[in-house]
């Protein structure tokens, strides 16, 4: 009984912490909600957020910006940036940081196109505040968890700049912007978080397509030499794509019927024909 009462004391103690420091300005998660959709990030604790579909179904497990100015010999978290925006239930929110000479802004809009498919578009921006040119990388680290689990998601590119999650008829497409992209990387949890957060510099490689099925993560990487004032700017879109069609598995074989026609040059006919059926 006694150890209960120490540990109801030490939660209230925690939370009135919370709402003591919990200033508008440093706002510790940020909520987007469009369309029965729902988008969640606790920009304290590394980035760990939920993709809700309409029926309440979690499909992200986090959202990780990181960073390194050349020179440096690790990669640095974006520390928990300011909330410039008001109003917690609208479908955007603009977030801030200034860190290492540098300001970097996100704005994030969540887009509810309908029932099973919602997007994400993060624009970024990073701006160097010292009179020197500086080489500066940004990271974004990405964890989908594709319908409520860790287990069992797979990869592919399906754009140089688009990495695609899929399990099942549930996709996520990850897009990068492509000016200053210097690729991605895939990996199971937790390869790519360690090599982001070791101590040691890392830089992506355009590895680990195809994936799975696993624990799937993955990074995207952009470099940019930035003199004073100057910025670099770029989006990340996630989408959610409930009712993906995955691709026939194995190899498609013609039909006898098919192959004749082909060689009888009156396959252009058939297919013609066929569509419109
Ligand atoms: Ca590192
Ligand atoms: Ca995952």
């Amino acid at each position: 009984m006694k150890a209960r009462l120490l540990w109801s004391l030490a939660l209230v103690g925690a939370v009135g912490w919370l709402l003591f420091s919990g200033s508008p300005a440093h706002a510790l998660t940020f909520t987007l909600t469009h369309n029965d959709w729902t988008y969640s990030e606790n920009t304290a604790s590394a980035g760990m957020g939920n993709f809700v579909d309409p029926r309440g179904v979690d499909h992200m497990f986090q959202n990780w910006w990181w960073y390194r100015v050349e020179g440096a010999n690790q990669e640095t978290v974006v520390p928990v940036p300011l909330r410039l925006d008001s109003g917690p239930q609208t479908n955007s929110a603009v977030l801030q940081a200034t860190t290492g000479g540098l300001r970097i802004q996100f704005t994030y809009t969540l887009t509810g196109v309908n029932p099973s498919l919602a997007k994400v578009l993060i624009d970024w921006e990073v701006q160097n505040l010292l009179p020197s040119l500086r080489t500066v990388n940004l990271f974004a680290y990405s964890d989908f968890n594709l319908n409520g689990s860790s287990a069992g998601d797979s990869g592919v590119l399906a754009n140089p700049n688009t990495i695609r999650y899929t399990k099942d008829t549930t996709a996520a497409d990850v897009t990068a912007s492509t000016d200053g992209l210097l690729g991605y990387d895939v990996g199971a949890f937790s390869t790519l978080r360690d090599l982001l957060d070791d101590g040691s510099v890392y830089n992506v490689s355009n590895s680990g397509l195809p994936f799975g099925p696993a624990d799937m993560t993955s990074v995207f990487q952009w470099r940019k030499t930035l003199a004073q004032n100057e910025s670099m700017r770029g989006t990340l879109e996630k989408v959610v794509n409930l009712s993906y069609s995955p691709p026939p598995s194995g190899p498609v074989i013609p039909e006898p019927g098919t192959w004749a026609l082909m060689l009888s040059g009156l396959a252009p006919v058939a297919l013609r024909l066929r569509r419109k059926a």
